[in-house]
């Protein structure tokens, strides 16, 4: 053990402490018949946890922690103290991009070699902890090689490294048993239109992605590929503008039964959506998967990337979570950083034991509203002439026979309120 989290004991379920337990957290408690550990399954990203030095455009670093350099004796350092803090937090998975967990080389060969070793170092260190691996990434967007791109970049040895990435972070994702694999498009789109020919590069990220799904099969990995929406930046325009673009995309690509989507409540909101309607576009198309639990800054406009602290948008987010049948191989990631004050070990531990009580009572608000069935019952009734069989046979009918049968039976339908207002009361009761 070192003497970075010194004084912070293991975190508890304790609904009257003051500080540092979970109020609300209890990962045995049971929910509609599943463990609240087993509905949330919370992941800690290793990226902004351990890796992100505490810079903004304006300032440099403001964190300055005892494994940061590029070796690798800082790289084991920096793993161990990530696997204190799962043991601390009792969170059940933690999240990779390679650049996160390795020193870069010289040369592709040698970053290889870095990573492949703290894989097995990592694999170590599983072996003495509950904590296993939710999703591991390559990152394709910090190094200047990738500022046009990884796999839409002009230059197709810039794709072909992509792809060698991505191979490797996939056979360390299969490695270390991870449940899913994601590739997020960092700056899989573009600056200015002047200099993009934008149906070549949709084209190869078409093929790269294609690539990824046919690679996954070679090698029998069990887990889901994930993509992950984001509207913009770092690009002015991303490919991957949201659910709905994606799967217009999975469809083109004859992707729709091959991947689902990583869904991050920051981006959901960029591109102009709720969360909620993200997710629950992804569950009526068949491709929901995994959540990043992350919240902006409303006034800010950017992905501030914050721990969640609202209890009734996260309980509007697991209804829709929990009605598309929960997570199967996915999960709560917190893909948050720590506002860049926030320099002591203890705000660490704060930020998600705070974040895994706020989604506990989301998920409990959520787990209530659906057993008062309320709502539900109420949407029901809405559709419910659908269900008659009058309903049914319009949709396997057609436009003439239609208008010949609302001419003969003279219909007169009357408007019907959508009581937004009492469903919204009643939301209120719950959170
Ligand atoms: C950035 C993304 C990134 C992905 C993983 O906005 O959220 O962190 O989750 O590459
Ligand atoms: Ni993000
Ligand atoms: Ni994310």
């Amino acid at each position: 053990m070192s003497d970075f989290f010194k004084e912070v004991p293991p975190l508890k379920f304790d609904p009257d402490a003051k500080h540092l337990a979970f109020r609300h957290y209890n990962p045995d408690e049971i929910l509609m018949g599943k463990r609240m550990e087993d509905h949330l399954r919370f992941a800690v990203a290793y990226w902004h946890s351990f890796a992100w030095p505490g810079g903004d455009p304006f300032g440099g670093p403001t964190f300055e922690r005892p494994w940061f350099g590029d070796t690798m004796d800082l790289a084991r350092m920096k793993a161990d103290i990530a696997f204190e803090m799962f043991d601390l937090l009792g969170v059940p998975f933690f999240c990779w991009h390679d650049a996160d967990i390795r020193p870069e080389g010289e040369t592709f060969a040698q970053s290889q070699r870095n990573f492949e070793e703290i894989v097995d170092y990592l694999i170590g260190k599983m072996e003495n902890s509950r904590t296993r691996l939710l999703w591991g990434t390559a990152n394709l967007f910090s190094h200047r090689r990738f500022m046009a791109g990884a796999a839409t970049n002009p230059d197709p040895e810039i794709f072909a490294w992509s792809a060698a990435t991505v191979k490797n972070c996939m056979d360390a994702t299969h490695k270390m048993g991870g449940q899913n694999y994601v590739l997020w498009g960092g700056r899989e789109g573009y600056e200015t239109l002047l200099n993009t020919d934008l149906k070549r590069e949709r084209q190869q990220a078409g093929r790269f992605l294609q690539m990824a799904v046919e690679y996954k099969h070679k090698i029998g990995f069990q887990g889901a590929i994930l993509v992950e929406p984001k509207p913009q930046e770092p690009s002015k325009h991303q490919y991957d503008y949201d659910v709905a673009t994606v799967y217009g995309f999975l469809k083109e690509f004859g992707l729709e039964h091959e991947v689902q989507m990583n869904i991050e409540q920051g981006h959901a909101i960029l591109a102009g959506h709720s969360f909620e309607h993200e997710l629950a576009l992804a569950s009526s198309l068949g491709i929901f998967g995994s959540i990043d639990m992350n919240r902006n800054d409303y006034q800010s406009g950017w992905d501030t990337d914050q721990f969640p602290n609202n209890v009734p948008e996260v309980a509007l987010a697991y209804y829709e979570v929990l009605k598309a049948g929960g997570f199967k191989t996915g999960g709560t990631n917190f893909d948050a950083k720590l506002r860049r004050q926030s320099l002591n070990p203890e705000d660490l531990i704060a930020g998600h034991a705070g974040a895994m009580d706020i989604c506990a009572r989301g998920l409990k608000a959520a787990a209530a509203m659906l057993d008062d069935g309320t709502l539900e019952a109420m949407r029901v009734e809405r559709y419910a002439e659908w269900d008659t069989d009058n309903g049914k046979s319009l949709l396997q009918s057609d436009f003439e026979t239609i208008a010949a049968s609302v001419l003969k039976n003279g219909i007169d339908p009357q408007p019907k309120s959508g009581r937004q207002e009492i469903l919204e009361n009643i939301v209120n009761r719950f959170v």
